[in-house]
């Protein structure tokens, strides 16, 4: 199967990106594009070792380790989300997995955020059996878990954990009828076959991950991947356009990387078949553009942040 993404991805230009543009009509409106807000909750400290990652502790980043946020403080930021025109809203946590002590404020959170009507997804490290169970019964809408580049150049990334664990979590959430968000980063210093596989691998999922998030890696300061050399973006905009062809009903999310973007560059990702985005000024550590900067690139492309869903819409 691995020669289907990759003949895909190496077709000229042109005809890749018809293709893309073609198949994301069949589902999505071509001119809408679902507005998702992140908000870190527990921000530093990592235990593990993701060498692009600002928020690791074994990356001698000078990012200061912080608690978990307070359940009401996360409920007055998704309300300022909601309010500004977002409809997902995805809490992160820099975290090798949840302990049992932070799930009753987890739990809270999915609920309150829920209660606002958006839609929700958590970002939270590896789950077990336990915890899937209890964040589907909280009423969590997505599980963010990304499986980041190929299996065989994660270790080269990231040792305290392996391409394996990040499956076995993903299995976790799909048997507990969580929605899967699920994609990667490209710029890491992978190769060609390295973007490829990564996306056979998850298209080649038991079912494609209902969200997809294609990361540009943003080179943090003190990380092993600060100084690595930048990727030629028409790889970005292949791996998108690779992404929608082989999962042409997921949402594919132009996600980390935007504000070193130009117009042009964002463009040329909706037309491969991008239709989502992180708004606001801040990701989880880093930066993104502001409300004003997307408001000017969606007047000037005609493009339009999706409608909230009603409950029970498919993903
Ligand atoms: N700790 C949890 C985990 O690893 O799953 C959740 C947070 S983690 C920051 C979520 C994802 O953000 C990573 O899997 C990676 O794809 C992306 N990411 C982190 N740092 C990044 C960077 N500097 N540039 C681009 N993407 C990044
Ligand atoms: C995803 O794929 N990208 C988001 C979200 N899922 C959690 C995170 C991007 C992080 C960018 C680096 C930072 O803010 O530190
Ligand atoms: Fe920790 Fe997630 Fe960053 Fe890896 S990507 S160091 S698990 S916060």
């Amino acid at each position: 199967m691995q020669r289907r993404a990759q003949d895909i991805y190496t077709l000229p230009l042109m005809d890749l990106l018809f293709r893309a543009q073609t198949v994301h009509r069949e589902t999505f409106d071509p001119n809408r594009i679902q507005c998702a807000k992140l908000l870190s909750i527990k921000t530093g400290g990592c235990a593990e070792d993701c060498s692009y990652c600002a928020q690791s502790a074994r990356n001698g980043s000078k990012l200061s380790a912080s608690k978990l946020m307070e359940v009401q403080k996360v409920l007055a930021e998704a309300q300022k989300a909601k309010d500004s025109g977002a409809t997902r809203y995805c809490m992160g946590a820099a975290w090798r997995s949840p302990k049992e002590r932070d799930m009753p404020t987890i739990l809270a959170m999915v609920e309150g955020v829920k209660a606002l009507g958006l839609e929700t997804c958590m970002t939270l490290g590896m789950l077990d059996d336990t915890q899937v169970v209890q964040l589907k019964t909280a009423g969590l809408d997505y599980y963010n878990h990304n499986i980041d580049t190929s299996e065989s150049f994660y270790p080269s990334v990231i040792s305290t954990h392996s391409f394996a664990d990040r499956l076995d979590t993903l299995n976790r959430v799909r048997a507990a009828g969580i929605n899967v968000c699920s994609g990667g980063i490209v710029g890491l210093g992978e190769a060609t076959e390295d973007r490829i596989s990564m996306i056979q691998t998850l298209a080649d999922l038991p079912e494609p991950p209902q969200s997809v998030p294609i990361n540009m890696l943003m080179p943090m300061a003190d990380t092993p991947l600060a100084n690595v050399a930048p990727l030629d973006p028409i790889e970005m905009v292949r791996t998108i356009a690779t992404a929608r062809i082989l999962m042409p009903k997921s949402y594919v999310r132009l996600s980390a990387g935007r504000s070193a973007m130009s117009d042009e560059l964002q463009a040329m990702c909706f037309f491969a078949g991008a239709n989502s985005i992180f708004v606001g000024d801040t990701l989880l550590t880093a930066e993104n553009p502001d409300d004003s900067a997307d408001a000017r690139l969606f007047a000037k492309l005609g493009l339009q942040p999706e409608a909230p869903r009603r409950c029970g819409d498919a993903a």
